[in-house]
């Protein structure tokens, strides 16, 4: 069992991971209506890993005999004014997850909860991966900012950069 501090916290942490999944999905739909189709496809596998946080989160509440309480998921915006505003607003975003999860191992440890701690540690692993690979896409927007034909070439192959449905962390 879970305390019931602990579980609060991995139920809103759940949020947050449903969140992030709503929010990529925004973006991708919004690359896919401005014909950065290469770029939807990116967003959208990002989309895909965000639920399967939700679901791990999910599936350990679940394993250790405590309920699921699901919360509703608060809108994301649907357009942004560049694909770089886009990009930084979802770098933004992971920093903030980032946080989420060192908080939420740190409340672990805090009510002694080893288990909890140990679990997430997956998560901090998948967060250096995940602000890293947000973050290059950043620094290679800005160098093609003012380059329509860069931006092309960097819609054309940033698919292929990331297979869809692939979670690297151990
Ligand atoms: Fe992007 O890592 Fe979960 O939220």
């Amino acid at each position: 069992m879970l305390s019931d501090t602990v579980l609060k916290a991995l139920n809103h942490q759940v949020n947050e991971e449903m969140y992030s999944w709503y929010a990529y999905t925004a973006m991708a739909n919004h690359f896919d209506h401005v014909a950065l189709k290469g770029f939807a496809a990116w967003m959208r596998t990002q989309a895909q890993e965000e639920l399967g946080h939700a679901n791990r989160l999910m599936d350990y509440i679940r394993d250790r005999g405590c309920a699921i309480d699901l919360q509703a998921i608060k809108a994301p915006p649907s357009a942004w004014d560049s694909p770089l505003a886009a990009i930084e607003a979802a770098y933004k975003h992971e920093c903030h997850i980032s946080k989420c999860i060192n908080d939420l191992a740190n409340l672990a440890s805090k009510e002694g909860d080893q288990t909890t701690h140990t679990f997430l540690h997956w998560f901090i692993n998948e967060q250096i991966e995940e602000e890293a690979l947000v973050d290059d896409v950043v620094q290679q927007l800005r160098y093609v900012q003012d380059s329509p034909s860069g931006l092309f070439m960097m819609d054309r192959d940033i698919a292929a950069s990331r297979p869809a449905g692939g979670e690297t962390a151990a």
